[in-house]
């Protein structure tokens, strides 16, 4: 028997808060994992943080993305899903229901929330907990039917989190709490991929689909699972339309020879959904007269950046806050008007634009809560 595990997908327009600019990676990285299965017609699981943010008004905007991609790559061929619900799509998003109101996009009769149910595929059998503080984890793995197959949690792993995260806020457990409970654990929320073997269970944490944080692997993966007499198998399949990612410093002008080089020759590609394309550079430098201008020169459509000055010389150090100040007003700005247009609304869009400088959130729910105000 044969399933699909994918990872947090964190399906949301702008899913790095800091870089507004960069758009669609986890809708790309979605799409990877969703054509896949739907091609190998496999059962899919999601192990939590389907969705970045479970609030309803910003979640209008990702169903228009996910439906008909998984009407026609997944729900016409009547395959099934089974879910648990993570940290960020937690049902207290959704007014506690069963179904939370974004897993209309999977239709309910093809997904199913696991959540203390012990479901069968094939001659498997799968059971699942939602995201929970580590007291309530404790008492629900006391309630882990026998013979379970697969185990579907959304906890922290201390292995992988290096820390005992406490008693009731964080939801971490570790694997002696779970050998035994299943063949497989499958473990969402840390954003590392990783599967190993523990008292002879198998743990997978698939991390995530997209970079949260960028301290993060840039490489993502989703898993393709095999169960039977012989056991677990899992073949780890990179996610292949991620953002070029490039991590660099540039201290001395060795370093800053080498970046301008780099950016330079680097070659938007064509292969990549156009969204993708524009790379990320993450550069830590030290500031001297004419490289930011010079690099800025260079970086100009083909990379976002996170330019980090290191050095005490302060004109400098203004100068680039000036510029980043700017670059975000744009950008607030161009995201606005994908949803506001700025002449035949221009009191809103103006009103809109003015909320998101004071609060730096996600502008599509910041835009979501602005228009219910207005009609209120
Ligand atoms: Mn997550």
């Amino acid at each position: 028997m044969k399933f699909v595990v994918a990872p947090d997908l964190h399906i949301w327009p702008i899913v790095r808060l800091r870089y507004p600019a960069m758009t669609g990676d986890s809708f790309c990285a979605a799409d990877d994992v969703f054509s896949y299965a739907g091609a190998h017609e496999r059962l899919l699981i999601l192990p939590g943080d389907m969705m970045d943010y479970g609030e309803r008004g910003g979640v209008s905007a990702c169903l228009q993305y996910i439906i008909p991609r998984l009407r026609h790559r997944y729900v016409e061929k009547g395959l099934k899903t089974f879910y648990i619900c993570g940290s960020h799509d937690s049902p207290k998003f959704t007014g506690f229901k069963a179904n939370p109101p974004w897993l209309e996009a999977l239709e309910v009769q093809h997904s199913t929330h696991m959540h203390k149910q012990v479901l069968t595929y094939g001659d498997k059998t799968f059971y699942g907990i939602d995201g929970c503080s580590r007291l309530d984890f404790q008492k629900e793995i006391a309630e882990i039917p026998d013979n379970i197959d697969v185990l579907v949690i959304h906890q922290g792993l201390q292995e992988l989190l290096g820390f005992e995260a406490g008693e009731t806020k964080a939801y971490d457990t570790c694997c002696d709490e779970l050998v035994g409970k299943a063949k497989l654990v499958i473990a969402g929320h840390v954003h590392v991929s990783k599967h190993w073997e523990y008292g002879g269970t198998t743990f997978l944490s698939p991390g995530s689909g997209v970079m949260k944080k960028m301290s993060e692997a840039p490489q993502k993966y989703f898993y393709d699972v095999t169960l039977d007499e012989k056991g677990v198998h899992i073949n780890e399949l990179p996610i292949l339309n991620k953002r070029p990612f490039f991590d660099m410093e540039a201290m001395d002008a060795a370093g800053r020879e080498e970046v301008l080089k780099t950016v330079t020759e680097f070659i938007l590609d064509e292969k990549l959904p156009e969204e993708l394309r524009m790379g990320f550079l993450r550069l830590r430098y030290s500031p001297v007269d004419g490289f930011y201008n010079e690099l800025t020169e260079a970086v100009d459509g083909k990379f976002h950046t996170e330019l980090v000055p290191i050095s005490s010389q302060c004109y400098d150090n203004i100068k680039l806050t000036a510029e980043k100040d700017r670059d975000i007003d744009d950008e607030i700005a161009r995201i606005t008007s994908r949803f506001i247009n700025p002449t035949e609304e221009a009191g809103l869009y103006d009103l809109a634009v003015e909320i998101q400088k004071d609060s730096f959130q996600r502008p599509d729910v910041i835009i979501d809560r602005t228009i219910e105000a207005i009609l209120a």
